[in-house]
């Protein structure tokens, strides 16, 4: 691997900060999203009620309250020798409703400390500046990214970013997995429906509202700092055909058009003829504004992100074959994996798979920003954890992310583990599914004594950073 490669891991601030209400913050629909049975619900926006109830419990509330620890966090990352840290910026910190003429500045202090704290380490800051959050007062006043006032909004926090981090961060995120607009999109944008709402549009006219923020935050970006770099990111991993029978395998480009859709717009410049098609059928109107089709071509991003936890697979739709559970993006099963605790198919292949489709399409530089187990971890008496596991995981993947440098030659920048500090899931706002190197004392319910502990993984991925990739062998004596 090349020498400057930007080995680190990746939290988000909702899953992580907690204090919620602190220095002026504002509620956020993250914050509205509950712990248990009701939480898929909230996830979709379907019906759903947008204050605080008593009903339920909100991880968001508290995270792993990095808001407090981020100073002691920070020092064990760069123990572990992290060249990159992904975090995201809690935009009701910097402007608690969304409309404020002027910046929190409480919230602007508390990510410049962090991004110092980054600074004193050499480790480079990779923002997402919307990672899920969307303030709720914009949910009530205009309906979140349905209405293009949105882009107004967050063109001003990003601005604001731009300026005042100027000489503290240079790699930028404008959307976390935009593709999730689809799958859960109140909580990737803020989303409510009504029962008369046409749902699919919606989602459509919100995705493009995006896209255009999206283009306007790669030019601000450039505007302010020429060296910024700016990239989309999108849910990755490749949709297989179940079966060589031809109709699965149209069945699959279909699958991974949809997803590959928001991203190809923003690496590439404009709708992609397949869409428009699409959309065309389904009769669904896209609000382009005059401008709009100059600005997203003029400008598209330096480089493309992505997430990858599994591949997944497609079978025309009369195959029989149904869809599991695990993933909010759903797949058939694939009979030839093992899937993880929470019935998340395992495929280290996969990424290289997925890493060429996206190398091959583009041909821009390429950043693995999320890749990780959820698992169920147990802390000993001695406070160690044993996560062979994930380790087994992690390498796994790390040996054919080199394999797509090495040998087929993709360009990428970076890896960043999902959840280096074990975090609040997003899917099911559980804690006890943890991604982490690092241990955090800390139940489903925020009980525990949040102390932080060093997993047998934290040795393991200091190594292998340290070796850049060469050592990813685990002998447990480390
Ligand atoms: P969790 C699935 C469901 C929700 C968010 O997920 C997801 C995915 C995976 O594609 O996306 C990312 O916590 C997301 C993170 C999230 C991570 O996957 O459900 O960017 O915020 O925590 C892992 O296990």
């Amino acid at each position: 691997m090349q020498k400057e490669f930007l080995w680190g891991g990746a939290i988000a601030a909702n899953q992580s900060e907690g204090a919620f209400d602190v220095a002026n913050r504002g509620l956020a629909n993250v914050d509205l999203i509950p712990y248990g049975e009701a939480r898929s619900k909230f996830l979709l926006g379907e019906n759903i009620d947008l204050e605080l109830s008593d009903n339920y419990y909100y991880p968001s509330k508290n995270g792993i309250d990095f808001y407090h620890t981020y100073k002691q966090d920070i020092k064990m990352l760069a123990e572990m020798g992290f060249k990159a840290f992904r975090i995201s910026i809690a935009w009701t910190r910097i402007f608690p409703k969304g409309d404020e003429t002027e910046a929190n500045e409480s919230g602007l202090l508390f990510y410049e400390s962090i991004f110092k704290e980054c600074k004193k380490y050499e480790i480079e800051p990779i923002v997402t500046i919307a990672h899920f959050d969307c303030p709720v007062h914009l949910i009530k006043k205009i309906g979140a990214w349905r209405d293009r006032r949105m882009v107004y909004y967050y063109e001003k926090l990003c601005r604001t970013l731009f300026e005042r981090y100027k000489d503290l961060v240079q790699y930028w995120i404008t959307f976390n997995e935009i593709n999730m607009i689809l799958h859960a999109p109140f909580m990737a944008a803020g989303l409510t429906f009504s029962k008369t709402d046409d749902i699919e549009q919606i989602k459509y006219v919100a995705a493009h509202h995006e896209l255009v923020a999206s283009a306007l935050a790669v030019k601000w970006a450039h505007e302010v700092n020429p060296k910024n770099k700016v990239g989309c990111m999108m849910a990755g991993g490749d949709y297989y055909p179940y079966a060589c029978r031809p109709e699965d395998v149209m069945e699959a480009i279909d699958k991974n058009r949809k997803n590959l859709f928001f991203i190809d717009v923003q690496a590439r410049g404009e709708y992609p003829q397949y869409a428009l098609k699409e959309l065309e059928r389904k009769r669904i109107k896209i609000p382009f504004e005059s401008g709009d089709i100059e600005l997203l071509m003029q400008y598209t991003v330096d480089f493309v992100s992505f997430s990858y936890y599994a591949s997944r697979v497609a079978a025309s739709q009369n195959s029989g074959l149904k869809e599991t559970a695990g993933n909010i993006v759903k797949s058939i099963k694939n009979p030839y994996l093992e899937v993880s605790e929470w019935g998340w198919q395992i495929d280290p292949i996969g990424l290289r798979v997925t890493l060429n489709t996206i190398w091959d399409r583009y041909q821009k530089p390429l950043f693995i920003v999320e890749n990780g187990l959820g698992a169920v971890d147990e802390l000993t008496d001695t406070n160690e954890v044993h996560d062979g596991y994930r380790i087994s995981y992690l390498s796994a993947h790390i040996a054919e992310m080199i394999k797509a440098v090495e040998i087929d030659g993709v360009g990428l920048i970076g890896y960043t583990s999902w959840g280096c500090i074990d975090l609040v899931s997003a899917g099911t706002g559980e804690m006890k599914k943890r991604y982490g190197f690092i241990y955090v004392d800390q139940d489903d319910f925020s009980n525990g004594s949040k102390k932080r502990y060093k997993k047998d993984s934290f040795y393991w991925f200091k190594q292998v950073i340290e070796s850049n990739g060469q050592n990813l062998d685990w002998k447990k004596e480390n």
